[in-house]
């Protein structure tokens, strides 16, 4: 199989934790807002949700009921990968961003470095790391490492030597974050570029970045992640409707250039 022909896995990143109804009005909030989002997103193609939640106060949360919740909300009507945020919101405390991992998902993802983010500072220090590293490993979860910049990608050989993290991993480039690498395709070439061989990756790119970051991904024979979290615009200046939405863009794009859509059981057997 050519690489660009290989299934393509697109995860979706419903709610995140940043995002506030005064700027989308339709953000899901509830486990059983966001439960329905991420059915949705499955249902037009996504195999994998990347999973916040929210508390009552529509505030982000690392609170084990609320994503026990949320989670049974989902599994009981549709198939796929549920990757929890070990990431929370800016300033989440390390206990609180593990809360979850007692859960046992699939996946979870691991943030592999500190970073700017906006205005503010996305703590991820090695001993952080090596914290939320373990408490996967405890639980048996597939890791899915958050690249913010080329720094981070570098880092990854030193963790793995260390044995900090798990050999075996699907790695997720964030691209277009202000603080990290923006989503100029040329970085995107030059990331996967630097990947080992058969290393699964996808790629987040964010706002604007979306769109030209889905098409060379597709081509490149990478996966891909759209949603709520990461843009909330389906055209410049025109609001989306839905997760969803989003998903079913990637769908057609795919389609156009031969990349079947790995439904969740296709997806366990390419990562995993
Ligand atoms: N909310 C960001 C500060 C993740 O989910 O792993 C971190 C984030 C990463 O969203
Ligand atoms: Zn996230």
């Amino acid at each position: 199989m050519a690489i660009n022909d290989q299934p393509l896995i697109i995860t979706c990143a419903v709610v995140g934790a940043e995002l506030k109804r005064d700027v989308f009005p339709f953000l899901p909030l509830t486990p059983e807002e966001i439960a329905q989002s991420s059915i949705e997103a499955v249902q037009a193609g996504a195999s994998i949700i990347h999973l916040h939640v929210r508390d009552e106060n529509g505030l982000p949360s690392q609170r084990v009921d609320l994503f026990e919740k949320t989670s049974k909300l989902i599994k009981k009507e549709v198939d796929c990968i549920l990757q929890f945020s070990t990431g929370g919101a800016v300033g989440t405390s390390v206990d609180s961003r593990c809360q979850p991992l007692q859960l046992k998902p699939e996946m979870a993802t691991l943030s592999m470095g500190t970073m700017n983010f906006g205005e503010e500072i996305y703590e991820n220090t090695p001993s952080i790391i090596r914290q939320i590293a373990s408490e996967m490993k405890k639980n048996n979860i597939h890791a899915e490492l958050e690249i913010f910049d080329l720094s981070m990608l570098e880092g990854i050989e030193f963790y793995k030597k260390k044995g900090w993290i798990p050999q075996k991993h699907h790695i997720d480039f964030v691209l277009g974050v202000p603080g990290g690498l923006s989503g100029d395709v040329k970085n995107l070439v030059e990331l996967v570029r630097r990947l080992p061989v058969d290393q699964k990756w996808s790629v987040a790119g964010i706002g604007r970045f979306q769109l030209p970051l889905t098409y060379h991904a597709l081509a490149l024979g990478g996966h891909i992640r759209v949603g709520l979290e990461d843009n909330i615009n389906f055209h410049k200046g025109e609001l989306a409707q839905s997760n969803a939405q989003f998903v079913q863009r990637v769908v057609r794009l795919a389609n156009e250039l031969n990349r079947p859509i790995a439904n969740a059981s296709m997806a366990r057997s390419l990562l995993f």
